[in-house]
Order: structure tokens, then C-alpha cells, then sequence
């Protein structure tokens, strides 16, 4: 039975239009992250922040009038669009995301209705503008990171955060649950929503190149609340720019439910709950569209001076985490979080060119492929697109042969055999070996890897073709 609902899903199953099936296809982006939080990167007067350097404002660190004046000083002299859009262009990225503005609500752009913005730094010039030039050029598609939260504005109320579960419970059982505590919050409340509406729409206006909007910070009693408004809100911003992508994190439906709604269908384009972490197996992503955003620290988005305090990931890492999130029906999206003088950091560089370096290789086995047919097995995994299915190999076996589980013919007549197979890699053939067969039923392959390519020590592809064969024509093993 399927609870009526106003505002939740506006649709079953996924989006098919042009622009959502290039989103599809995407496969490796690049987030950026950048702010005023950029300037004291994770440290004041000596002393540094475990926590994320983007909340840098709530670290106790810092006064919030200090760090409400940091922007004063913002005057990023070693910014470069181009050099920017040339290196995720390099690293292999298809889509950017851009922090216009984080929760302390400092805008990248000159925005009209707040004087809390880049137009009143020393730098002045309209970053959003240089980089969704820059990236749009490279022929990377760019998307508008905007924080729902915003700290510099005194309408702003969140209420609590809806995802505690004592918070959803009073919210649901509530009925007509009021989270204001006086009618004054509740009116100034309407300012800020005005203030919001007013922002987005001027982005969406201002930017005609972008393709979709990356919302977060919404998770507020406050904007949950008002659920019916902010999904009119959407349709303007839909009706606005044709194709417009909006995630799961824009708005909530009636009873509170965010992402999926009470019937447990996806709010609006894709599902944007992963952040820093991956689904397993594809029934985890229950058949929707999402992307992945991730730190290179263990959880560092903006600009952190001292990156000795977590675990570091290397490009494998991220390659690896790429291929998985491909393999799955999802978009990966590694993030950058440039200094206030506006550098890339070395780090970061470096693993830019180690990913680009294999996406230049290995990128069919990445752009515009889906999950493939085959079980996954654990030398790493398996992605398509078209007739071509690519084996990404993490976990070499010790024996140098990748075992490949063909799947079942519906015809009881008819076997899958591997009709082709080569390492994209320098092109090679490779030599298929007779697997056996379980007892199941089940047929397995086994290709041989070449010194050449076992000696290399990194993730492999190997591009196989299946077909489908009279089973008398290969030999039966009892
Ligand atoms: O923009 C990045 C994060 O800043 C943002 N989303 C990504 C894309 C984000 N906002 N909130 N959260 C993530 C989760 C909230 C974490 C918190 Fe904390 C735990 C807020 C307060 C405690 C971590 C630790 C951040 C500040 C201290």
C-alpha cells in the first residue's frame, strides 16, 4: 500500500533524459572545496584542529568575529582557472563540483544579497565565473556545491538535526511539530528562506554553463519543515535550466524522510547519501543513481595545513575506490581543498597525476560503463559497457591467472564461453585457460597474466567478449 504523499518522489525509477544519462556515464569526478576557511587551513594562534578545516569557524580555535573577518584578507594572488581545469582534466575527472558557499555562508560569488561575499575581498573577481569557464572549456562539466546551513545570516535556525532518531520521532509524531521556539525566529526564518531562494536562483541565473546543483546542510528541522516550499523551490530552479541535476540532499518529503521517501522511492535525480564511504554490493544501492565524494585525509574537505594528522590515501587507494564505486552504478568524485593563496597543494598534485596516469591507460574500463554480468570474485572487479566487459584486477592471485565465472545461458542447450580477451594495456591478447565447472552448473575461464603485466605491480584491465556457444562444442567436465 502506498502512502499518498505531495512531496515526495516526483517519479519512479530513474531519470533518461541527455543530461542525466551523461551524468551516468561520468565516472570520475573532482570536488573542490574552497572558502576563507582556506586561510588559517586547520590552525590559529599556533594551535591546530583535528576536526574538519572547512567547520574551522566552530573549532573553538578561532572567535567567530575573527573568523567572520578572515574574508578581508582573502586575496588567493596564485589562482589559475585553466591551471586548475587542465590538471582534473589530466587526472581524468568528467564533473566538477564547487563549494559556492559552505555553511559559513562566506560566497565564492559576487552574490547581490549579501555583502559577505568575494566581491568584498581584496581578490574581488567572480571566482564561480572564472571556473566554471575554466572547467566548462576543458570540456568538464561543472555543479554547484551550496550549503543549505549558512552561519552569516540571521535568519538562519536549524532546529536540530532531523537525522536523530529522538528528533525524527518527535518530528513524525508531532503532528502539525512546530521547531521554532518563538514566532520572531519563525519570521526571521522567512527572511532566510526568501535569502536562499533569491541565491540559487541568481546562481542558476548567473551560471547558464553549470549543469545541477549539489546541495548539503539540509538536514535541519528548520528546512525539513518546510518540505512543500522547498519542493516548489526545486520545480523553479527545474523550470529555469532545463536538465538541471539536483541530489537527494535538497529537500525532504512531508513526513521528515529524507533521500527516499516514505515509499521508499529516490528524492529527485540521485542518491547522495555516500559521502566517504561506498555500498557494497548493488542491492545496497537499490537500483539508483548516486556518486561518491571523498577525502584524501581521512576527513579533511577544505584546506588543512598538517596533513599528518590521518591516514593519507594513495592514487591506488583511490583507483581502486573508483573501479569499485563504476562497478556499482555510481560516479566517484575525489576532493581537492586549495590553499588561500590559491595553490593546489603538492600532495594533492601528485596524486592527481598517479590517478591520471592510469585513468590514461585504463579509463574505458571507468567512463560511461555500468556493473557487468559477472559474479563478483575477489581479484577486483568487473564493469561493462556494451559487449565489452573490463576486469579491473586489485588482488592478483599468487598463481597468475584470473578466474573468470562466465554467467549461465538461459538455453539449456547453450554455454557462455570467452570469445576474446586482452590487456588493454599495451594491447595484448591473452591466452584463456579452461577453469573447470562447479558443481552448480557454473563454467569458469582462467586468464593468464604475462610476466610483463604481473611484474608491474598496479590495477590491470582485462577486456574480454563473451559468447554464447552450442554446449556440445566445448568439452563437458563431469
Ligand atoms: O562539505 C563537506 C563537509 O564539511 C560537509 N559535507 C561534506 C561534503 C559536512 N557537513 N556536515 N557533515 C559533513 C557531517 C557533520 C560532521 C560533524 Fe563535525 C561532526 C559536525 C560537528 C561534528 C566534523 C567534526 C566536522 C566538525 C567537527
Amino acid at each position: 500500500e502506498r502512502i499518498a504523499l505531495k512531496h515526495g518522489a516526483h517519479r519512479e525509477g530513474k531519470r533518461n533524459d541527455a543530461a542525466m544519462q551523461k551524468w551516468r556515464e561520468y565516472g570520475l569526478g573532482q570536488f573542490i572545496h574552497w572558502g576563507v576557511y582556506a586561510i588559517p587551513g586547520g590552525q590559529w594562534n599556533g594551535k591546530t584542529t583535528t576536526y574538519a578545516a572547512e567547520w574551522f569557524r566552530t573549532s573553538g580555535l578561532i572567535t567567530h568575529e575573527e573568523y567572520d573577518n578572515l574574508y578581508k584578507q582573502f586575496n588567493p594572488v596564485n589562482f589559475d582557472a585553466k591551471e586548475w581545469a587542465k590538471q582534473a582534466k589530466e587526472m581524468g575527472a568528467r564533473y566538477m563540483i564547487f563549494t559556492t558557499k559552505h555553511h559559513d555562508g562566506f560566497c565564492m560569488w559576487p552574490s547581490k544579497y549579501t555583502d559577505y561575499t568575494i566581491a568584498n575581498t581584496p581578490y574581488k573577481k567572480d571566482i564561480v565565473k572564472e571556473l566554471v569557464d575554466a572547467y566548462t572549456a576543458e570540456g568538464i562539466d561543472v555543479y554547484l556545491y551550496f550549503s543549505i546551513i549558512d552561519w552569516s545570516h540571521p535568519g538562519y535556525y536549524s532546529g536540530g538535526n532531523i537525522n536523530s532518531p529522538k528528533i525524527k520521532e518527535t518530528f513524525q509524531s508531532g503532528g502539525d511539530y512546530n521547531p521554532f521556539e518563538t514566532e520572531e525566529q519563525e519570521e526571521r526564518y522567512e527572511d532566510f528562506k526568501s535569502f536562499t531562494r533569491n541565491q540559487l536562483l541568481e546562481l542558476v541565473d548567473n551560471y547558464p554553463a553549470m549543469k545541477g546543483l549539489w546541495f548539503d546542510g539540509s538536514w535541519d528541522v528548520a528546512w525539513v519543515k518546510n518540505a512543500a516550499w522547498v519542493d516548489t523551490l526545486g520545480m523553479e530552479l527545474r523550470a529555469k535550466h532545463p536538465g538541471l541535476i539536483i541530489g537527494s540532499r535538497f529537500r525532504s518529503d512531508e513526513l521528515g524522510n529524507r533521500h527516499v521517501d516514505a515509499n521508499g522511492d529516490l528524492i529527485d535525480d540521485y542518491d547522495q547519501r555516500y559521502e566517504r564511504s561506498l555500498p557494497s554490493t548493488l542491492e545496497d544501492t537499490k537500483g539508483f543513481d548516486w556518486d561518491c565524494v571523498m577525502t584524501i585525509p581521512e576527513n579533511q574537505w577544505g584546506y588543512h595545513r598538517d596533513w599528518s594528522l590521518s591516514y593519507v590515501k594513495t592514487p591506488y587507494d583511490l583507483i581502486e575506490m573508483t573501479v569499485k564505486a563504476n562497478s556499482l552504478n555510481g560516479n566517484f568524485v575525489i576532493n581537492f581543498g586549495p590553499d588561500g593563496e590559491g595553490n593546489i597543494r603538492t600532495e594533492e598534485t601528485k596524486i592527481a597525476k598517479g590517478v591520471g596516469e592510469w585513468m590514461d591507460v585504463n579509463r574505458e574500463a571507468v567512463y560511461g560503463v555500468h556493473n557487468s554480468v559477472l559474479e563478483k570474485q575477489d581479484w577486483g572487479y568487473s564493469t561493462q559497457k556494451g559487449e565489452s566487459i573490463y576486469l579491473t584486477v586489485f588482488n592478483k592471485p599468487m598463481n597468475d591467472r584470473v578466474r573468470v565465472k562466465v554467467p549461465r545461458s538461459k538455453t539449456k542447450d547453450m554455454i557462455f564461453v570467452i570469445e576474446h580477451a586482452e590487456f588493454i594495456s599495451g594491447k595484448q591478447e591473452a591466452i584463456v585457460a579452461d577453469g573447470g565447472r562447479d558443481k552448480y552448473g557454473s563454467y569458469y575461464y582462467d586468464i593468464v597474466i604475462p610476466r610483463k603485466v604481473s611484474n608491474k605491480k598496479e590495477p590491470f584491465v582485462i577486456k574480454i567478449k563473451l559468447k554464447e556457444v552450442d554446449r556440445g562444442s566445448k568439452a563437458d567436465y563431469q
